[in-house]
C-alpha cells in the first residue's frame, strides 16, 4: 500500500512537472478547480440533493488523462464517482454497473478488476474527453442484504439511483467547466444494460443516446434468476453433485459447432444463426457415438432440459432455454453452481420476494411452478420491458442494443423485446430510425466467447446522434487470446484495435440481418461478408 502511494506520488510529480512546463496555468487551474468542487454546495440539484465527499486530482497515466475525480452521494445513499478530464470534449457519459452492483470504486479502479469487468470502466470514454460517472446503485457490496425489507434501497437499485446520479453528475459537470454538457450518453451491459433500458423507459429525457448490452429484460433478480435456479436444480443429482462434467459440455459444444458452423458460409468455429441449427444431444448417446466421445442417457436427458428451458409452467414468457452453441457458458450454473447459486440464493432471500424470506431460505425451498407467480412486486421495480418508448424517440434520442448468441438464453429475450417494441412503435421503419439491435454470433455475456466481441459501440452512437448517420453495420474484431486467461483489457483500449492483435473482423448488421461469407475473398476480413435475411 505504502509502496503504491509512493509510486503514485512520484508519478504525479513527474507528470505535473511535464504539465507545468507545457501549460503552467492549466496545471494550477486543475488543482484549484478540483479542490473547489469539494467545497461547493450541490444540495439544490433538482430532485437530487447531492453531497461531494472528496475531490482529488489524478495525474495522467496509461489508462486515463489528467482528471478531477469527485466522489459523493445523492440523498440518501446513492454513491457515485464522477471523473472530469482536464481536456473536456463537452460531453457527459454514464457507464453502467453490473450484477447487483454495490461498486467499491477504489477496488474496481485497480487493474485486476478492470481486466475482468472492462465494460464497467470509464477509461476509454475518459481518453475521448468525456466527463464520466458511475454509481453504486445505492449500496455497498455485491451481496443482497442491503435490500432486506428496505423498499427504498430496492427502488434505488431498481431505477432511481441511475437517474439521480445522472442529475447530480450533470450538475457538477456544469459547475466544474462553467457550461452544461452539450450531449449525454449512457453505456452499459448486463446489469448496466438493464440500467440503460430502465432509463429509456422511465427517464427518457436523461440521455441523447443509449447503448444497452446483454439486458436481463425482466430484471436481474427475477425471471432470469428463476430460470437459472431451475437449470441448477435439474442438472444436479440426488446428492447435490453436478450430473454433467466439463468434458460432457465440451463434447456437446464441439458436436453442435461441427453441425452448424457453416450456416454463415464459413468454417470458423462460430455459428451464424443458432435458431436454424438442428441438433439433438441423443445423437451423442453411447452406442450411437464412439466410446469416450459419448453421453449416458441420463446426461442426454439433462442436456435436453437445458436447451428446452422450464416447460412447467408452460408458455410463461421470459423463461427461454439455452441457445445451441452457448454450451461453454453453462458451467457457471451447471458445474460451478455453488458460486452462482450463492448469488441467486442471496437474491431470493433478500431482494426477490415480498416479504423477503430472509436467511432461512435455501435452494430446497425453490419451486418454479409456485414461485414464478410471486414476481409482481419486484418486477414492478426491476423490469425494463415496457415496449412503449415513444417519449425517448420523441426527444430525438438514439438506442443501440446488443447481445451475444452464446450468452445462454438472453438473445431470444432481447429479440422478443425488440420485436415487441417494433410493433408498439408502429413498425420497422418507425423503429430503425432511432433504435437498432445487434446480435453477435459466438459472443458470450457482454464479451468473450469464440466470436468477435470487440466493437466500437460508442463511435457508432456518436455518429448516429451527432452526424445523423445510423449504424447500418458494426465491425467486430476477434482479438488474439490474452497472454493471461481472463484478461479482457483489450476491451478497454482505443479503436481501431492494433491490427497485429486482430485475428479476424466480421460485420454485424442490425437485427434481423445476418453476416454471410460471400464465398470468395479473405474470410478473415469483414468485407468478404454480406448482409442476408434470416432463413
Ligand atoms: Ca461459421
Amino acid at each position: 500500500m505504502v509502496g503504491r502511494l509512493i509510486h503514485a506520488a512520484w508519478a504525479a510529480a513527474l507528470c505535473f512537472a511535464a504539465l507545468s512546463l507545457a501549460h503552467p496555468a492549466r496545471a494550477a487551474d486543475l488543482a484549484t478547480q478540483c479542490k473547489a468542487v469539494a467545497a461547493a454546495d450541490f444540495s439544490r440539484v433538482t430532485d437530487a440533493p447531492t453531497q461531494v465527499l472528496d475531490a482529488r486530482v489524478l495525474a495522467a497515466d496509461d489508462r486515463h488523462p489528467a482528471l478531477c475525480q469527485v466522489d459523493g452521494y445523492v440523498t440518501s445513499h446513492v454513491g457515485f464517482r464522477l471523473q472530469l478530464p482536464e481536456s473536456w470534449n463537452g460531453k457527459f457519459i454514464h457507464i453502467g454497473c453490473g450484477g447487483l452492483c454495490g461498486t467499491d470504486f477504489e477496488q474496481f479502479d485497480r487493474d485486476e478488476i478492470e481486466k475482468i469487468k472492462p465494460v464497467m470502466s470509464c477509461n476509454r470514454a475518459l481518453r475521448r474527453g468525456y466527463a464520466c460517472i458511475r454509481t453504486d446503485l445505492g449500496h455497498k457490496g455485491g451481496d443482497a442484504k442491503w435490500a432486506y425489507q428496505d423498499l427504498r434501497a430496492q427502488i434505488d437499485y431498481g431505477f432511481r439511483a441511475t437517474h439521480v446520479s445522472t442529475l447530480a453528475g450533470k450538475a457538477i459537470t456544469e459547475w466544474y467547466y462553467g457550461r452544461a454538457p452539450r450531449l449525454s450518453y449512457f453505456m452499459g451491459c448486463s446489469g448496466g444494460g438493464l440500467q440503460a433500458m430502465s432509463e429509456v423507459q422511465r427517464f427518457p429525457w436523461d440521455f441523447d443516446g443509449v447503448i444497452a448490452g446483454a439486458v436481463p429484460m425482466h430484471g436481474l433478480t427475477t425471471r432470469s434468476t428463476l430460470a437459472d435456479l431451475w437449470t441448477y436444480t435439474v442438472t444436479q443429482d440426488a446428492a447435490g453433485q453436478p450430473i454433467l462434467t466439463m468434458a460432457d459440455i465440451e463434447l456437446t459444444h464441439r458436436a453442435v459447432v461441427e453441425r452448424c458452423d457453416m450456416n454463415d458460409g464459413v468454417k470458423d468455429g462460430v455459428i451464424g444463426d443458432p435458431r436454424v441449427c438442428r441438433f439433438d444431444p441423443a445423437e451423442l448417446t453411447c452406442g450411437k457415438a464412439a466410446a469416450g466421445q459419448c453421453l449416458s442417457p441420463e446426461k442426454v436427458a439433462v442436456i435436453r432440459k437445458i436447451y428446452s428451458g422450464p416447460t412447467s409452467p408452460p408458455a410463461v414468457q421470459g423463461f427461454a432455454g439455452q441457445v445451441l452453441g452457448s454450451e461453454l457458458d453453462w458451467p457457471q450454473t451447471v458445474i460451478h453452481g455453488v458460486h452462482y447459486v450463492g448469488y441467486a440464493t442471496e437474491a431470493m432471500r433478500y431482494l426477490f420476494l415480498d416479504p423477503a424470506p430472509g436467511p432461512a431460505w435455501t435452494t430446497k425451498d425453490f419451486d418454479l411452478a409456485r414461485d414464478y407467480k410471486r414476481l409482481g412486486v419486484t418486477e414492478a421495480i426491476h423490469a425494463a420491458y415496457n415496449p412503449d418508448i415513444r417519449a425517448f424517440k420523441a426527444g430525438g434520442a438514439k438506442l443501440i442494443m446488443y447481445v451475444g448468441w452464446e450468452d445462454r438464453g438472453r438473445a431470444p429475450l432481447m429479440i422478443d423485446y425488440y420485436e415487441t417494441m417494433e410493433r408498439a412503435m408502429g413498425g420497422k421503419a418507425q423503429t430503425e430510425d432511432f433504435a437498432r439491435l445487434f446480435v453477435l454470433p459466438g459472443v458470450s455475456h457482454c464479451f468473450g466467447g469464440e466470436g468477435a466481441d470487440n466493437v466500437d459501440y460508442l463511435t457508432a452512437l456518436e455518429t448516429w446522434v451527432e452526424h445523423g448517420k445510423a449504424p447500418d453495420v458494426l465491425i467486430a474484431s476477434k482479438m488474439k487470446p490474452p497472454a493471461v486467461k481472463g484478461d479482457f483489457t483489450y476491451l478497454t483500449r482505443d479503436f481501431p484495435p492494433d491490427p497485429a492483435q486482430v485475428v479476424y473482423t466480421r460485420p454485424v448488421y442490425p437485427y434481423p440481418l445476418q453476416a454471410h461469407y460471400k464465398g470468395r475473398g479473405n474470410p478473415n476480413k469483414a468485407e468478404s461478408f454480406r448482409a442476408v435475411a434470416p432463413k
